[in-house]
């Protein structure tokens, strides 16, 4: 059969009121733009006209602007998952315009196999390459794009020439049977490869290509400071000392890493310190900090879900497409975060915390206990089947009115029983082998600001007094930085005294 060259709003007419579309990308990165931003028209067109138009919105992770900040602009969307970042999706979600799911992102692939979200109606993907027989060679995400692809009755392409054919054999695509009938996923080291470079679909089910060129939304970073800096050095010297404790063997680890502005200076950091020996990832997501230690020979392999790099940073691989050919191997997000993998290869995960409390919960995603900020991502994923799970922060937020650590979280992602390792730009309180009154005095000793200590060292003193359990706490006053915070504008306006 011959494939169908269609204009971006004709493919967005293929999408109905009520459906479901699984998108392709995972971060920015692989995800269409043109039809998204084609349907939020659509959209609007429709609600001017008094008619109902809205859609469940099914990822990867986060996607760009022209995605989610366009259709959500357009009061387009009914149901997103599994992650976002977007600022105006994140109002609407925080105003309850949209219903939001977060969700462990190896989990979503599967659990709409499972069809807890509903049908599939339509696959909208991003690719580099598609052929007459159905092949589709994905751009610099492998997301959710065979189960999305498979389980649609439409499957729209956006053909992107800004992204380089050089991609193709970038992937390892691979969709795992479901219980009762899954088997081992066969990956022993960050390089084994159990897919195929490209997702096989019916042909007949391609609708519609709509040609583009246009770059990923990735942003930028901020620039390292001395805070993020001096946290990126607290990590590196750790693992530098665990190296020689013989506590991660000498060939090292794969390191996981999350995304922002901590987590790229973190890695910075890792690459800098000639102590940590050169590495692989078993990650989901590739920054460009990944991409200078590569050309460094500081990082020697990448196996991830996607590269979520600026424009500038993937047209040096583009540009350099022999050199990186065999070092990168894109994943779609359940066999790239996959708990029975990460527990495998012994990876190294290395997470970013909003607040973290004295006993080592760590909170993730809601700021103040009720405001999504993005989500759990693959934090989870990695942090539960880690060998080493660390999360860093800076001490306090907000110019110094809020301490990242806290006496009880507002919200939990991370229980206490999967977190290993705090940093902070002030110490290490390495959690292992504690009862939770040992890791509160690590954490108060080493990672909490000045400003705040003498006031969690009051805190814990007040809440074990007479013996108060094996995790003592004053349910009352357990929570009272965040009320001086909401009451008083500073958390450091607490008074234990209010509470005796
Ligand atoms: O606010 O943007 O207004 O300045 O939160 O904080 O310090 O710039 O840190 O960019 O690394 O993001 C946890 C959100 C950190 C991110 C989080 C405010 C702070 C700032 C951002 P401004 P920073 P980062 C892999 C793994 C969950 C998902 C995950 C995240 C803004 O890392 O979403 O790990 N992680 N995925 O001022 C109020 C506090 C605060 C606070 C920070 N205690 N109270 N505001 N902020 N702490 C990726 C994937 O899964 C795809």
């Amino acid at each position: 059969m011959s494939l169908k060259f269609i204009t971006a709003e004709e493919a967005a007419s293929f999408v109905k009121d009520g459906d479901n579309v699984g998108f392709s990308g995972f971060t920015p990165a692989g995800a269409p733009k043109a039809i998204p931003a084609a349907i939020a028209e659509r959209a609007i067109a429709e609600h001017e006209k008094g008619n109902p138009f809205s859609i469940g919105v099914l990822t990867g992770a986060s996607s760009g602007d022209s995605l989610d900040g366009a259709l959500t602009r357009a009061k387009a969307i009914k149901f997103r998952a599994p992650y976002q970042t977007n600022k105006s999706m994140r109002n609407a979600i925080n105003i309850g315009e949209i219903d939001y799911q977060d969700l462990h992102l190896s989990e979503m692939a599967q659990q709409v196999r499972y069809g807890f979200m509903g049908k599939v109606n339509v696959a909208i993907i991003e690719a580099c390459e598609v052929t007459e027989d159905g092949k589709i060679y994905v751009t610099t995400a492998g997301g959710n794009v065979p189960t999305y692809c498979r389980l649609a009755d439409k499957i729209l392409i956006e053909l992107n020439s800004h992204h380089s054919k050089g991609l193709i054999g970038m992937h390892d695509m691979y969709e795992p049977l479901d219980p009762p009938y899954r088997k081992e996923l066969a990956v022993y080291t960050p390089s084994t490869r159990i897919g195929l470079p490209y997702v096989q679909v019916d042909p007949a089910k391609i609708v519609g290509i709509v040609e583009t060129n246009v770059p990923d939304e990735a942003r930028g970073f901020d620039p390292a400071d001395e805070i993020t800096t001096q946290i990126g050095n607290n990590v590196a010297a750790f693992l530098a000392k665990e190296l020689k404790a013989g506590r991660i063997p000498s060939t090292f680890l794969p390191l996981q890493s999350g995304v922002g502005n901590v987590a790229n200076a973190v890695l910075g950091a890792l690459g800098k310190d000639m102590d940590v020996p050169a590495f692989e990832m078993y990650t989901e997501v590739i920054q460009d900090s990944v991409i200078d230690l590569m050309l460094q020979g500081r990082i020697k392999f990448g196996s991830c879900c996607s590269l979520t790099l600026t424009d500038e940073c993937l047209q040096t691989i583009y540009n350099n497409i022999d050199f990186f050919k065999d070092k990168i191997v894109m994943r779609p997000a359940e066999i790239s975060n996959n708990p029975e993998i990460i527990r495998r290869l012994g990876v190294i995960s290395i997470n970013t915390a909003i607040e973290v409390d004295i006993y080592g919960n760590v909170n993730s995603t809601h700021i103040g206990g009720t405001k999504m900020m993005n989500g759990i991502g693959g934090s989870g994923d990695f942090t539960r089947n880690a060998y080493m799970s660390i999360f860093t922060c800076p001490s306090v937020a907000k110019g110094g009115n809020i301490s990242a650590i806290v006496p009880m979280v507002s919200h939990c992602d991370h229980s206490e029983h999967s977190v290993n390792i705090i940093i902070t730009e002030l110490g290490v309180a390495d959690l292992r082998g504690k009862s939770p009154i040992q890791k509160a005095e690590a954490i108060i000793e080493n990672c909490v600001h000045p400003d705040y200590k003498q006031l969690l060292w009051d805190y814990l003193k007040f809440a074990g007094e007479g013996h108060k359990g094996h995790t003592p706490h004053r349910i009352d006053a357990a929570l009272a930085f965040h009320v001086a915070l909401a009451k008083k504008g500073d958390m450091k306006a607490v008074n234990w005294a209010d509470y005796e």
